[in-house]
């Protein structure tokens, strides 16, 4: 065999081997789940402590980004003690949720402290941070006496 004739043998087989051998399918993202909880921020602190209860009733509302926009998919309501969660959301988008204020309540500042128990809110647009992973959303809410 001659080395040219080699070297075309072999340049064929790692073409064949690129061709073939390296396309394994792409894994799906997982699920994403968005859960959290909204709570009455007596003390205005932006922190979630032993004493605050949970606030019902506050609509959460769901957007999904489609080519650079946030679209509204859906919304729920926050539970008696304050949690709310969504369906199973399909994993590989971003996602962002808002709260609405309720009557008698305004939005406390956000990013405040321990990341565990603060609020993850922007309180003038009402839009949390945006997610393309399972993590928990909470909101704080003042009430206005
Ligand atoms: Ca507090
Ligand atoms: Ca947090």
């Amino acid at each position: 065999m001659t080395a040219r004739r080699k070297i075309l043998i072999c340049s064929a087989l790692v073409f064949a081997m690129l061709a073939c051998g390296t396309t394994a399918p792409t894994p799906k993202p997982p699920d994403v789940f968005l859960t959290g909880m909204v709570w009455k921020d007596n003390d205005q602190d932006g922190q979630q402590d032993v004493a605050e209860n949970g606030l019902p009733g506050v609509t959460v509302k769901l957007f999904r980004e489609e080519e650079g926009i946030f679209v509204f998919q859906e919304s729920t309501l926050s539970a008696n003690a304050g949690l709310f969660d969504f369906p199973p959301l399909a994993g590989g988008f971003n996602y962002q949720l808002e709260f609405v204020e309720p009557a008698g309540y305004h939005l406390t500042g956000q990013d405040l402290g321990d990341d565990n128990f603060d609020s993850d809110v922007n309180p003038i647009t009402g839009r949390s941070v945006s997610t393309r992973e399972t993590i928990a959303i909470d909101a704080g809410m003042i009430p206005e006496l």
